[in-house]
């Protein structure tokens, strides 16, 4: 699973993606970022982890998650930004600032969470498609595209037949598409069509408060998760042994590392199974709803054509 991390200047994406990765980039009050960050983060799972203990294998392979974290995005600034990486991410990760800071200045002048997503800004396509822009005419495969049909009218005619929608701007991820349709998008990698996990960096004081995002409502395809970011980006810099005295201390169950990549198998309808073994104890990400023999696939396609049977544990924590 590949996750893209967007937002506003200084809403805390680094320090967010600190935390999920357990990286050290450069976060700061002044200056700009204007570089993108990769890290890949092991998917953190109790169950897997007690399998680790039980079989003690040679190899142990959680499932692996890709982080991008680009430069703040304005509206200003939003049209020039190169976001060919965030195209190919499975979904993307917002971040609104919701954090108090006398020193940080907040672009559009006070913290509002509400209308930080509301604006959905970053991912502002049907202006590029009505306009033509790199959007609409650089699908990211001929094949995807189909090859009879002219590369840029794809997209378009399957936007293009909500021009309400086009006009006023409104995100893809509002509207609803008929399987055709959605067809046609498909490839294009916009922006505004991607699952969305609205991450609300919030105050530390509120970093394990059930209700840190009430009164914010997500939009269709979108989950909503409050983290305070910066407390997490400290936390995972202790010494592992240590880190679980201080999540529970705020209050928190799960690192932001487990609860961000569990909502992003969630929006994506995703779900892990193991195999173990003493070589070998390891996840493998499958689509929700497979069955036992395509899951036996992911593995190898022997393993498909010659499935045998499936058994079911029982599990608990
Ligand atoms: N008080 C407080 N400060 C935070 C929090 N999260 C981030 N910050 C601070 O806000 C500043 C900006 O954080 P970054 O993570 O660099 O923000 P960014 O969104 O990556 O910024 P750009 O990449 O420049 O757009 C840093 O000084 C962080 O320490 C938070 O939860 N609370
Ligand atoms: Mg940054």
């Amino acid at each position: 699973m590949q996750l893209g991390i967007l937002g506003l200047p200084k809403s805390g994406k680094t320090a967010l993606f600190n935390a999920l990765t357990a990286s050290r980039q450069a976060t700061g009050k002044f200056r700009a970022s204007n570089t993108t960050n990769v890290g890949v983060a092991a998917v953190g799972d109790r169950r897997l982890e007690q399998l680790r203990d039980l079989y003690r294998p040679k190899r142990y392979v959680p499932a692996q998650v890709r982080f991008v974290d680009v430069p703040g995005i304005d509206r200003g600034r939003g049209e020039t930004l190169d976001l060919a990486e965030l195209r190919t991410m499975d979904a993307l990760v917002h971040v609104v600032r919701a954090f108090e800071d006398a020193e940080l200045l907040h672009l559009a002048g006070d913290v509002d969470p509400q209308r930080g997503h509301r604006d959905d800004r970053p991912g502002a396509d049907p202006r590029r498609l009505r306009g033509g822009g790199a959007a609409a005419s650089a699908p990211r495969s001929g094949a995807e595209e189909g090859a009879d049909r002219p590369g840029e009218t794809g997209a378009r005619a399957a936007v293009g037949s909500r021009p309400a929608a086009l006009e006023a701007e409104t995100s893809l991820r509002r509207l609803d598409f008929d399987a055709e349709e959605e067809k046609r998008l498909r490839g294009y990698g916009l922006l505004s069509r991607k699952p969305m996990l609205l991450v609300l960096n919030v105050d530390e004081e509120l970093a394990g408060d059930p209700d840190a995002a009430a009164g914010v409502d997500a939009p269709p395809c979108t989950d909503l998760l409050a983290v305070s970011a910066r407390l997490e980006e400290e936390i995972s810099r202790l010494d592992p042994a240590d880190q679980g005295d201080f999540l529970a201390e705020a209050g928190l169950d799960q690192p932001s590392a487990v609860r961000v990549v569990q909502a992003g198998y969630e929006l994506l309808g995703l779900i892990s199974f193991f195999t173990v073994g003493e070589d070998e104890v390891r996840a493998w990400t499958i689509r929700r709803g497979s069955t036992a023999v395509t899951a036996a696939g992911a593995v190898h396609s022997d393993i498909e054509r010659g499935f045998i049977r499936a058994e079911v544990t029982a599990w608990r924590t």
